[in-house]
């Protein structure tokens, strides 16, 4: 069985490729169009919400990023990705896997796509300066939530950064640089060695050149 992965180039779509390759997991790229007035019939027929990623696979498809992290890790590679129910670590893993639905990916989103929110380009720059305050606010829990790192849960990796560490990539969605976040720079730093992560990167920055636009990360790899 192969899956396919609905993407678009440095979208949250990295976080489910960057998994696929790290679980080793069979999967074909399927390349959408988001953002567009007529829907990309492709994409409209596996995402109900015209958003990136979709999964397909296994007789299902599912959207979101955080379910699909977690539904890849629970059937591929033994859990080893996960905290287990039992392990006195869950109420954290649980923590910020939703955390980073819910309260660091509203805040990331506005940074792209202010247009969304207000049509007006002064309402925009307000709405996206609010929003970096909040931001900032995000980073620094982050920042002392990594202090045992390099991961999450110090050397065992799990989903959590990858649900992380591929937004992390972003340079727009950072108050300040990412090396004054002396724990954010050593996450990115130990995601950016892994090959599942340089080789998702690698395919996202050339299909940007391909479309004659680059692609800008937060810590070169
Ligand atoms: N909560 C969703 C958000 C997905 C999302 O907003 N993806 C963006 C690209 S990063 C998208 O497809 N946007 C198109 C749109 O908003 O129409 C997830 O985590 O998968």
């Amino acid at each position: 069985m192969t899956y396919q992965l609905y993407l678009a180039p440095n979208t949250y779509a990295l976080t489910v490729q960057a998994l696929l390759e790290e679980l080793e997991v069979a999967h074909e790229l399927h390349w959408v169009e988001i953002f567009q007035e007529t829907p990309d019939p492709d994409l409209l027929a596996v995402s109900p919400h015209l958003r990136v990623p979709a999964l397909k696979g296994n007789g299902m498809v599912m959207v979101e990023t955080g379910a699909i992290a977690l539904y890849l890790a629970e059937r591929h590679g033994d859990g080893a990705l996960l905290i287990p129910p039992c392990d006195p670590g869950r109420p954290l893993f649980l923590q910020w896997l939703h955390y980073f639905a819910t309260t660091l990916q509203p805040d990331v989103l506005i940074q792209f796509h202010p247009e969304v929110y207000a049509e007006d380009r002064p309402t925009q720059a307000r709405i996206m300066k609010a929003s970096m305050r909040r931001l900032a606010g995000v980073f620094d829990v982050l920042n002392d939530a990594l202090a045992d790192g390099p991961y999450f849960f110090g050397e065992r990796l799990t989903v959590l950064d990858f649900l992380f560490g591929m937004q992390a990539t972003w340079p727009e969605i950072y108050p300040r640089p990412i090396e004054s976040y002396p724990n954010l720079y050593r996450h990115q730093k130990a995601m950016l060695a892994r090959p599942s992560v340089r080789r998702t990167l690698d395919i996202h920055i050339a299909r940007k050149h391909d479309n004659g636009e680059t692609m800008e990360l937060a810590l070169p790899m």
